[in-house]
């Protein structure tokens, strides 16, 4: 089950193999994204990305490791930049575009950025930054047209452009990865990375090919996103749809129906959104060939109502910030709703109980570890947090999952969020998905609660879908249900019926939040 060596010269640029790969197989005429301006060959990419790599290195003077802030709405310009930067050698740190002054600012400081490429919504943010962060030289305006904006930087810039001669474990890129406590660490890949993740888990599991159309909700900045809509559909030729606006149902609606991708790359809120909306298509109005998911466990119901819907099945698997795309996976023709599938050919993964000992024993929750090849390789100016995530060949999730009999692997929630109920633990996933099942339900989250005696019980935030009433009477109901479905014990105590769950941008439910509330 061992795929092939990816083999990587001494040479390596990943934004010149990505793009150069396509335009020597004569796809330079096909388009490659089509956002919400218009479409763009492969030609035109290179051409545009040949331009910006020139005008940061010549016109702006960035050096070779220096850092460029890209905080862009997913268009034209997001690769643009960020494949840009990487072929000039400079390092692009892509980052969410939903956070607030306070988060920019850290993140400036922290990465020393000397140029940061702003879509023009969010230059109010960052105008106060020029002068207040004094690493910050340039701040370039992408969708602008005046002096300081993307498209006048890019009319300095060359067409012909020299990838610079990076090596395969050179810094490339950096992403920020937000935990549960901490400030944001940047979290660095290098060059080699983009293709491990495409050669093993976006061409033969996920099974992507030269031709596709591909559309992700997960939008460019996030690592599931960046994967989804930049580095597989180029490491095969095929074609992304990119989407600025927030991915609500309507709008990823619309794109559906307008551009019929093959693959749609999703998130289990999303999903589940989509299925309780009254304009979801109807079957036989789509023509997707793939699905995926990630972020968070995809509850078994949502899959089974899509694959009953389209006739297609979610593929739902799990990826890190740290690892840069999914490493574990169903895959077609062996899905498992409820589990996250089986590791992903390349990555070996194992599980570690509480004394460091590695578990083998069948249904037991451990930590999960993956030792694969697209591991970032450290966090920056953060030694502590480094060493303790990054141990050698094995890089630490924070993630608990159990084996079931079968072999599957089954999400048993955060390190930190398992309860222990009268001594006995407790998955809040599982209460979460028992309570997902009921009819009226959209979302739900379950965290430990002190009850009077100060022991821990389970308490539910729940959701309710659109003309569901909350009152004591659904309250008797759910708890009725869930004791069904479990162990009885496992049934929360407390129901409390909210408009919407506290997330992390890349769709997590913050479940330490919710118990803080
Ligand atoms: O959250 C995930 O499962 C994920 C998947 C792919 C890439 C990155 C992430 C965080």
């Amino acid at each position: 089950n061992t795929p092939p060596a990816i083999k990587i010269p001494e040479r390596y640029n990943a934004a010149d193999d990505l793009i150069g790969r396509n335009l020597l197989a004569g796809r330079g005429g096909k388009t490659v994204y089509i956002d919400d301006a218009g479409s763009y060959t492969y030609d035109e990419l290179a051409l545009r990305v040949n331009r910006c790599g020139s005008a940061l290195r010549t016109t702006l003077g960035l050096q070779p490791k220096d850092r460029v802030l890209v905080c862009v709405l997913d268009g034209i310009d997001f690769p643009t930049t960020f494949l840009g930067a990487i072929k000039g050698g400079v390092v692009p740190i892509a980052i969410n575009t939903l956070l607030t002054e306070s988060d920019y600012e850290y993140m400036l400081t922290d990465s020393a950025a000397r140029v940061a490429v702003v879509s023009q919504e969010l230059l109010p943010l960052f105008a106060p930054m020029l002068g207040k962060v004094p690493t910050l030289e340039h701040l370039v305006v992408a969708g602008g047209a005046g002096e300081d904006s993307l498209a006048a930087l890019l009319a300095t810039g060359s067409e012909q452009f020299e990838a610079a001669p990076t090596r395969p474990d050179d810094h490339c890129f950096w992403l920020y990865s937000s935990g549960s406590t901490g400030a944001p660490k940047g979290t660095v890949h290098i060059h080699s990375d983009l293709i491990h993740t495409a050669e093993l888990y976006a061409r033969p599991i996920l099974g992507i090919r030269e031709g596709d159309v591909v559309f992700s909700a997960a939008k460019l900045f996030f690592a599931y996103g960046l994967g989804n809509g930049l580095i597989f559909p180029l490491a095969v030729g095929a074609t992304a749809v990119l989407m600025a606006e927030r991915p609500t149902p309507a709008a990823v609606f619309e794109r559906l129906r307008r551009h019929q991708p093959d693959i749609f790359y999703g998130v289990p809120t999303l999903y589940a959104s989509m299925l309780a909306n009254p304009d979801c298509p109807k079957e036989g109005e789509l023509r997707l060939r793939a699905c995926t998911s990630a972020g968070e466990a995809l509850p078994e119901d949502v899959g089974r109502r899509w694959q009953a819907r389209f006739g297609v099945d979610i593929l739902d698997g799990i990826g890190s910030t740290e690892m840069l795309h999914i490493f574990l996976s169903n895959r077609a023709g062996d899905v498992h709703y409820g589990t996250s599938g089986k590791p992903v050919p390349g990555y070996r993964l194992r599980l570690i109980d509480e004394d460091g000992a590695e578990i083998t024993t069948a249904g037991v929750a451990g930590e999960l570890q993956i030792s694969g090849p697209s591991s970032a390789v450290m966090y920056w100016n953060n030694p502590e947090k480094t060493a303790a995530t990054f141990m050698g060949e094995w890089t630490r999730s924070g993630d608990k999952y159990l084996v079931n009999d079968e072999g599957y692997y089954v999400y048993a929630g955060r390190s930190d969020d398992m309860l222990k109920v009268s001594g006995i633990y407790v998955s809040p996933i599982e209460v979460e998905s028992a309570l997902i099942a009921h009819e009226a339900v959209l979302e739900a989250a379950v965290v430990g609660w002190e009850d009077e005696d100060h022991l821990i019980k389970p308490k539910a935030f729940i959701v309710l879908k659109p003309g569901y009433g909350a009152g004591e009477a659904l309250r008797t109901d759910l708890k009725a249900h869930v004791k069904n479905l479990l162990a009885p014990y496992k049934y929360p105590r407390w129901i409390e019926f909210v408009d919407d769950l506290p997330k992390t941008a890349t769709g997590k439910i913050q479940r330490f939040k919710l118990r803080s509330a």
